[in-house]
């Protein structure tokens, strides 16, 4: 393989279009406020750009149910807007991804329109269309945003899946004029100068032709009801490597990145979808390090970070050379890690700098490739929303209504929400200290003195300096990101690794805990490069010190 391909290296940055930067101040962020928010990413030291959705789509799940894959939807820009975007990435050097969620498309795309008053027609066999009774789904299978994953189309008079939303009509991929339009969608793109794709739920796209049930069992297990049918699919590992050579492969033989969002794969099934040889994925999403064993995000508990320092350590130690890792602690689908953690960080601006900084350190010190969504540079923590009708995602909206039909109380209830809403991390970015988000689609109330980015900017010891310090310092260091890993010291909140390369080597040492804790002895000179390094190790700190051997 390529010894290191440019994405190894890299540091990733998640926009979230809609909360990123408003430039018409229509409340809804937009392609030109990303245009204008370059410098800043560029600053920070970003590599490349993931953008969350910004095709045209009526917005049920927040762009993640397409209409027109090849339109922008027009409130937040037009075409030429998003080729300027990716020219201004390219002139800096950054690069760009977009967010492929061919799973499945809106109800209201064309081909599903086409497909439900013709099921007979070329369009028909795009999706799961299945004839029967109204009173009488196909299957038992639960969809991830409540209720069954069937929904019935009485103008056609039958029944058709959706896994998500009853808006995400699933794209039947055994079709193989499916797979065509998908690799041509992504070839257009790659036209366009767009660098690659983060590929949503794209383990899921592989189904049998004819669905059976799920076994109640296996769905107690993992909440949804017939998952054993579509988690890693009978023909996944063929759909992506043709996807790979038809879609992502350019004329000159390179191939775009194909990052991989595949909830629910392990270390090991990570590797078939991933590993060099296979010529699937580039990367894959495991989501397994965002919650211990056990919990869900809808659990209220506290996430201890020693959990996360075991799990990127083991998971660098049971791969090969042909592998490599993710490392992400929050994206638009979770709460904030910060509030995770420490969850009264709102009221305590202190430990939230500090939480934030040493959650920050691991991810980018950690061996792998780093994801940062945005505000985590900042430190952003939850949202403080005060009731049902401030909250947008679909998924709570849908809970919220069946956990009420089964009998919660509305306080339950809302508990519950404030515990896993996945709104919690799509308010607005406070760009300013007075900055207005009245009229946002999602107005935050969260408002701390001295978390916005102008504040950030001008302190040295804020998050933000933080990031950008770190990010530097492994741009500058190739040890840093592609280097070796040797764990040194893992014990009673602390966590001590050694970054090495031949070219240098360097000491992490992270106190996991809100304890103070000794520093444990170390042999070689060191000088503390980011952070300070005294002889007792100060609740939450995280210091990154260069070896000298
Ligand atoms: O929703 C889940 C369980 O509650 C997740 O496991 C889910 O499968 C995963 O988060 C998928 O997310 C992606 O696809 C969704 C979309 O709503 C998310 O925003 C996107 O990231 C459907 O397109």
């Amino acid at each position: 393989p390529d010894e290191h391909p440019w994405w190894r290296s890299a540091v990733f940055y998640q926009v979230y279009p809609r909360s990123f930067a408003d430039s018409d101040g229509d409340g809804l962020g937009d392609v030109r406020g990303i245009i204008g928010k370059l410098d800043y990413l560029s600053d920070l030291g970003v590599d490349c750009i993931w953008l969350s959705p910004i095709f045209d789509s009526p917005n049920k799940d927040m762009g993640y149910d397409i209409r027109d894959y090849k339109a922008v939807l027009p409130e937040m820009g037009t075409l030429d807007d998003v080729d300027e975007l990716i020219a201004g990435c390219h002139e800096r050097g950054m690069k760009i991804i977009m967010d492929l969620v061919v799973n499945h498309t809106s109800a209201e795309h064309e081909w599903f329109q086409k497909a439900i008053a013709d099921p007979d027609g070329i369009y028909g066999g795009y999706y799961y269309l299945v004839a029967g009774t109204e009173d009488k789904p196909p299957t038992n299978w639960q969809s991830f945003f409540s209720g069954s994953t069937w929904r019935w189309i009485p103008e056609a008079n039958l029944w058709a899946l959706h896994l998500f939303d009853e808006s995400q009509m699933d794209l039947n991929w055994n079709n193989t004029n499916v797979r065509r339009e998908v690799a041509e969608i992504v070839q257009w793109w790659l036209a366009r100068g767009i660098d690659g794709f983060r590929m949503d739920v794209i383990n899921y796209i592989s189904k049998p032709d004819y669905l059976p049930d799920g076994h109640p069992y296996v769905g107690e297990l993992l909440e949804f009801t017939g998952i054993e049918h579509y988690l890693y699919g009978p023909r996944l590992d063929e759909f992506l490597a043709e996807l790979r050579r038809e879609g992502f492969t350019r004329e000159d033989g390179s191939v775009a990145v194909m990052i991989g969002e595949t909830p629910g794969i392990g270390v090991q099934a990570g590797r078939l979808l991933s590993g060099w040889s296979r010529k699937e994925l580039d990367l894959i999403f495991n989501f397994d390090g965002l919650e211990p064993p056990g919990m869900t995000r809808w659990h209220d508990y506290v996430y201890d970070l020693n959990y996360l320092a075991k799990f990127w350590s083991n998971y660098n130690a049971k791969i090969g050379e042909g592998d490599w890792v993710s490392l992400f602690v929050e994206n638009h689908d979770n709460t904030r890690m910060v509030s995770k953690v420490y969850p009264d960080a709102i009221h305590q601006p202190r430990t939230r700098v500090a939480v934030a900084k040493l959650i920050g350190t691991m991810q980018l010190t950690m061996r792998g490739t780093p994801f940062v969504y945005q505000g985590q540079e900042l430190g952003a923590v939850n949202e403080p929303f005060d009731s049902l009708d401030e909250l947008r995602d679909i998924e709570s909206i849908n809970r919220y209504a069946s956990l009420r039909e089964m009998g919660k109380t509305e306080e339950e209830v809302w508990n519950h929400m404030m515990v896993g809403s996945r709104d919690h991390s799509r308010t607005p970015i406070r760009w300013t200290e007075d900055q207005d988000d009245s009229n946002a689609w999602l107005p935050g109330h969260e408002r701390t003195p001295g978390f916005s980015v102008e504040a950030q900017r001008e302190n040295p010891d804020s998050v933000y300096s933080w990031y950008r310090d770190l990010i530097a310092l492994r741009h500058e260091h190739t040890a840093l990101s592609v280097g070796r890993l040797e764990v040194m010291h893992h014990e009673d909140d602390v966590f001590v690794y050694v970054r090495r390369d031949a070219a240098s080597s360097w000491l992490v040492e992270l106190n996991l805990g809100a304890k103070p804790r000794p520093r444990p002895p170390v042999r070689a000179q060191v000088t503390p490069v980011i952070g300070e390094r005294g002889a007792t190790m100060t609740p939450w700190e995280a210091t990154v010190s260069r070896i000298r051997d």
